[in-house]
């Protein structure tokens, strides 16, 4: 029997072929001559003698009866993958049928051996990952993050070309230097949209996306088990999870004197903003395509990845989901009607905009998220006249990078709020809780009351085990990211009801002040709350002082997470401690978790609401190790841990007398005005002098 742990060797080095050493001691899969492909069947012994040799671990794989993955296969191996392809998420559908339905870890590994070489290497990656993270018996294992295998993802080009001569002339890996990804590299100070580099090229916030989508999967195969889709509130929490990223990418542009980004509604304008990602695609050893400023849309038509979309059928589909949300009714396959009510309405609307397999009527609503993201990803060769790929708009490890990103999400979230302001506003009596006041809340940070502060600060990421034909051993990308001092909330709240209560703390934070400098209008700073916290406390009758701290957010994972075998600390890497931590890397960078502020200080309003536990509460089997950042996650295969809408108290149109955050609040609430100041000064690690 294979341990289920030498599946994760499979992640490695992803486009080295399968017989090649894994895990950086010399381990092979000894597999049988049928599972090799054509291109190296005479010279793999040789090559495994070379590599791996006498009393290195050998992986026996089993030789068993292959399925016909004839289907995934159709991708070449040098096209790009994207998930927001349809036929190619059918073909990761496929695989993940395949490996979910295997039944023995053997199997799978069998499987997955043979099939590691003759399907798309990321198509790979994501249908592994995913059936990984479902099937029962492979529960537990720590998957390596996608920027171990894909580092080109996520890394300028000249970098890369850097590391490989760094670690093709440096023999020792103890001997190597870290080679520095230069900040603002993708465009010139001429750029305006430049100064949002450290938002949307921070390796975190890409992995985050790239892993919320690889926990939510948009299709299975017809028949497969719908589970792995059929996730609790799925459709809400794509709307949620990317109206978040909204909200925090506008308090970083304000933080950076820019206006809130404008979305994307006419689809015959051009887009001003173009983008250059200076990125090579590790896959198809080529150059991401980039778009100029002005670039206009067009119909997409490419054959090979049978995608054909009209900007006229997106309009249709629009207009159909517009009225859908009007009428407060979808119409299913079957032309019968589902309400789009309070509290289903909004997770129908997630999974039919996106859309995933869950919609109700593909036919009449469409593909409208997806293709919003293939028509933008192709408008630089809509018809595959140049044969070029799709730029990094149509993958969801890099989409985040570009500025059109937000403008197309900023179109998609207006789709949402269009709904969520039908709805009827929420009394006070609906948020109040009876005899429960918070009386003062204080936010506290190295000592000092109210005032964060943020800063840049270096970092080293190991990319050895993405840096395919290239000789082993460590090799260091040092990277630049936004970081803030940890800081605590203290929170007060009294229970004046005599028994003791269970509280649900809610954390939000807006900017207070607009791009104009005037005070924000309620209406829509209630759009711009991030969510920085939820949990939940005990209150016995009389005075309870409780303080959080901010690491501990229900939104973010800790950045040792977000990288999994980050190594800044060379020495402590692998201790079981550590490992228990990089169970799950679903969740927003912890290091993101503040926005920039201003060198002068940047006023937000922090807002506090301790709801009733009692109803809020959803009764469930005890929460994994992965339940630490449900907020936009979710707990792994559990339901989603709040029976309030996504958002709440901010998700609909305050009650008419409540024209101020202040009039908005009931007694079980508070806020604070708290000062975010930006300091320049850079953390940097130590220069290393070879
Ligand atoms: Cu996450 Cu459009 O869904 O990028």
């Amino acid at each position: 029997m294979v341990n289920k742990k030498d599946l994760l060797l499979l992640f490695d080095h992803p486009t080295e072929p399968v017989f090649m050493d894994k895990g950086g001691n010399g381990t092979v899969f000894e597999m049988p001559d049928s599972f090799l492909t054509e291109r190296y069947s005479r010279v793999s012994k040789n090559v495994q003698t070379r590599v791996s040799g006498e009393g290195k671990p050998k992986i026996f794989v089993k030789d068993i009866t292959i399925p016909d993955l004839s289907f995934p296969e159709s991708l070449k191996r040098n096209q790009s993958f994207s998930l927001f392809v349809k036929s190619h998420r059918q073909m990761a559908g496929y695989l993940i049928e395949v490996f979910t339905k295997l039944p023995s870890v053997d199997d799978l590994l069998s499987v997955a051996v043979y099939a590691r070489d003759r399907v798309h290497p990321v198509l790979f990656h994501y249908a592994l990952s995913v059936a990984l993270l479902h099937r029962p018996d492979t529960q537990g294992l720590d998957l390596p993050s996608f920027w171990q295998a894909f580092p080109g993802r996520f890394v300028d080009s000249a970098v890369m070309q850097e590391l490989r001569e760094e670690s093709f002339v440096v023999q020792s890996p103890g001997d190597r230097r870290p080679m520095v990804i230069p900040t603002k590299y993708t465009s010139s100070d001429l750029d305006p949209e430049q100064r949002m580099w450290y938002f949307r090229e921070d390796i975190g916030v890409n992995l985050h996306h790239w892993h919320w989508h690889l926990v939510y999967p948009t299709e299975t195969s017809p028949g497969a088990d719908r589970r792995i889709v059929e996730k609790d509130r799925r459709g809400e929490l794509f709307y949620y999870m990317h109206q978040q990223l909204i909200v925090r990418y506008n308090a970083e542009r304000l933080s950076n004197y820019m206006a809130s980004v404008q979305p994307l509604n006419n689809l015959d304008e051009t887009i001003a903003e173009g983008y250059f990602p200076k990125m090579d695609s590790l896959v198809a050893s080529r150059a991401y395509p980039p778009r100029s400023d002005n670039t206009r849309l067009s119909d997409v038509n490419r054959p090979t990845e049978r995608l054909r979309v009209g900007i006229d059928e997106m309009k249709r589909w629009r207009e159909r989901i517009y009225q859908a949300i009007h009428q407060r009714f979808v119409i299913d396959t079957n032309n019968k009607r589902i309400p789009l009510d309070e509290v289903n309405g909004i997770d129908i609307l997630g999974n039919m905009i996106e859309a995933n397999a869950l919609s109700p009527n593909q036919m009449l609503y469409g593909n409208f998220h997806n293709m919003g993201h293939v028509l933008i990803a192709f408008s630089h060769d809509p018809t595959n006249k140049h044969l070029e790929p799709a730029g990094v708009m149509g993958y969801v490890s890099t989409s985040m990078r570009d500025p059109v990103f937000y403008k197309w999400h900023a179109l998609i979230d207006d789709i949402f709020q269009e709904h969520k302001k039908i709805l009827p506003a929420y009394k006070a009596e609906d948020l109040s809780f009876r005899d429960i006041d918070v009386s003062s809340i204080q936010v506290e940070s190295r000592g000092q009351k109210n005032r964060l502060t943020t800063y840049f600060k270096e970092s080293d990421l190991d990319l050895s085990r993405g840096m395919d034909f290239q000789p082993r051993g460590n090799v260091y990308a040092r990277f630049t990211h936004l970081q803030h001092h940890p800081f605590q909330y203290n929170i007060v709240v009294n229970n004046f009801s005599g028994v003791q209560r269970y509280g649900y703390v809610r954390i939000f934070m807006a900017p207070k002040f607009d791009d104009t400098g005037l005070p924000m209008v309620f209406a829509n700073q209630r759009l711009m709350m991030m969510e920085l916290d939820k949990f939940v406390v005990m209150l016995p009758p009389g005075q309870n002082t409780f303080t959080r701290n901010s690491t501990d957010s229900s939104v973010t994972i800790p950045f040792e997470r977000t990288f999994r075998n980050l190594d800044s600390n060379r020495g402590a890497r692998n201790s079981p401690e550590e490992q228990e931590n990089y169970f799950c890397g679903c969740g927003w960078p912890n290091h993101m978790l503040v926005p920039m502020g201003r060198a002068e200080g940047m006023s937000f309003d922090l807002f506090v609401m301790v709801s009733n536990y009692e109803n809020d509460r959803v009764d469930q089997p005890r929460m994994d190790g992965c339940s630490d950042a449900a907020s936009y996650c979710g707990i792994r295969d559990r339901l989603y841990p709040d029976r309030k809408a996504m958002g709440y108290p901010f998700d609909r149109v305050p009650r008419a007398t409540a024209t101020t955050l202040n009039q908005f609040l009931t007694s079980n609430m508070q806020t604070v005005e708290i000062t975010i100041t930006h300091d320049s000064t850079i953390d940097r690690l130590p220069a290393l002098t070879n």
